[in-house]
């Protein structure tokens, strides 16, 4: 019957260590216990090193609700989970994102580092500095419903 508890205990324990694991989305803005983001998130590929703008007419001919989104310090843009640093131009000073209005932020293509996971001997990988998979980088805009600071906390 021993055995029997500490199979259970060990089962139990392979699960909670299971759980707590990163899935790796944890830059995601959830609400706790729902299983979908309480804020959109609209993806921008970058294949080349450079400053990019993203225009308030940009926006909302790709379906980004700028109307809502009117507050110009409450944009963010995420790229390989991290919060990345983002210039927002409040072109008329009325501080609201309208028309002529923009967000820029730097942004690169993919490098090798992801598929360095690949190789056994990281020697083996063909070119550390391109992916043999894809050559575009995943960077997301998203609004948030919480004023930010210019650290990035929620206040
Ligand atoms: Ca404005």
């Amino acid at each position: 019957m021993k055995q029997f508890y500490k199979l259970i205990t060990a089962f139990l324990l392979a699960q909670t260590v299971g759980i707590a694991q990163p899935y790796g989305n944890e830059w995601i803005a959830f609400t706790s216990g729902q299983p979908l983001s309480t804020q959109q998130y609209f993806r921008i590929g970058i294949w080349q090193e450079g400053v990019y703008r993203v225009s308030y007419s940009d926006m909302q001919n790709n379906g980004v609700p700028v109307t809502s989104w009117f507050s110009p310090d409450r944009f963010q843009v995420y790229a390989n989970g991290k919060e990345q640093f983002i210039h927002v131009a409040d072109v008329n000073g009325d501080n609201i994102f309208g028309p002529g209005d923009y967000v820029e932020f730097y942004g690169k293509g993919t490098d090798g580092s992801y598929d360095r996971a690949l190789y056994v001997n990281n020697e083996d990988q063909p070119n550390p500095y391109f992916s043999i998979y894809n050559d575009t980088a995943s960077y997301f805009l998203t609004y948030s419903p919480f004023l930010l600071t210019t650290e990035g906390c929620l206040c």
